[in-house]
């Protein structure tokens, strides 16, 4: 029996929870963050369910744990940790956790205003405006992103047939337009989205699969974009990202918004060089941006970035008591 100590930042990133995870971390064995990550899933994964579900956590927690990069080309490294489960690469989580460890002095970049980071889903670079003691915003460069489907079709409980684009942005979103059996986010609730999502992902899962092409550990739809008309002049599309088994990302979703790219410019409607402003469920902002094409196996791919900005909310050092009947975490 022990007490298992996590010493924790928290913070968000435009609305949606980041848990930094400073102190308290298993040590992981692996030559890459693929394989360090595949062992925490195998042996440690009752912390992520500790400290991301109820009563220490709730349904939309994320964060990340700090480890020394496993690449000499990274200042750092992030094993990814969500209700969702250990993602490849979140994005909300990376502006989060860039901001509070740079505000916090928990890294030091070896680039002035670059932060070089090693992530399962590959090297993810944040570039960040520091003023003093505060990092204003922060622009990640996503790993390549691309268009897997157009116009799959599933039959879904209580909504009938849905059309999706499913498209990767370092996690698989099924991205559902406006449609006949659904008339756009602007039209429908919260509750609504959170009750048709793992339909739609189970449904959609039952019938395809979706690898990546360089990557095979990464695979299989995790998350379903809805989407519907901007109430931002600024902004050039809207979304509600669901994730996990409860979660409507509170943020405009970093990988969800790179997904979004890469489907917006293999339909001609983004080139390089494009920004593209995407607005949330509470309406804030990332704004993204097309930095480049690439090839990726077959698919033409872009190298999406995308900027948004953080702030920390407080010290959190939280206890996994092995006699807590809950240590674990719990959903309803
Ligand atoms: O920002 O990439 C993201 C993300 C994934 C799940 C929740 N947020």
């Amino acid at each position: 029996m022990a007490t298992h100590t996590f010493f924790c930042v928290d913070g968000h990133t435009c609305g949606n929870p980041v848990r930094l995870v400073a102190g308290g971390g298993p040590r992981l064995e692996g030559r890459t963050m693929v394989e360090k990550r595949a062992h925490f899933l195998a042996e440690y994964d009752w912390i992520r369910t500790g400290l991301m579900f109820e009563p220490r956590g709730h349904d939309m927690m994320s964060g990340a744990i700090l480890y020394p990069p496993t690449r000499e080309d990274c200042d750092i490294a992030f094993l990814f940790i969500e209700t969702s489960g250990c993602l490849p690469m979140c994005g909300h989580g990376t502006i989060g956790t860039v901001t509070m460890a740079l505000e916090r002095g928990l890294v030091t970049p070896r680039e002035p205003g670059v932060l070089r980071i090693d992530t399962p889903a590959g090297l993810v670079e944040a570039r960040f405006v520091q003023n003093g003691q505060y990092v204003d915003s922060v622009r990640i460069t996503n790993v390549p992103s691309f268009l897997h489907s157009r116009e799959l079709t599933a039959d879904v409980e209580g909504l009938g047939e849905i059309v999706a684009d499913v498209a990767y942005g370092g996690n698989f979103y099924a991205i559902i337009e406006p449609q006949k059996n659904f008339p756009g986010l602007e039209h429908v609730n919260p509750s609504d989205i959170l009750r048709w999502s793992p339909k739609v992902r189970a449904a959609f899962r039952a019938k395809y699969d979706f690898v990546h092409p360089e990557n095979p550990a990464i695979n299989g739809l995790s998350h379903v974009q809805w989407t519907g008309t901007p109430t931002n002049p600024e902004a050039h599309a809207r979304n509600a990202v669901f994730y996990g088994d409860k979660a409507i990302d509170r943020s405009p979703c970093g990988t969800g918004t790179s997904a979004r790219m890469a489907q917006w410019a293999a339909l001609g409607r983004l080139k390089v060089g494009d920004d593209f402003v995407h607005e949330s469920i509470i309406g804030t902002l990332f704004k993204g941006r097309v930095e480049k094409a690439v090839k990726l196996g077959d698919y033409d791919a872009i190298v999406p970035s995308i900027e948004g900005w953080a702030r920390m909310t407080g010290y959190n050092t939280i206890f996994i008591d092995d006699r807590d009947p809950l240590a674990h975490g719990f959903q309803v």
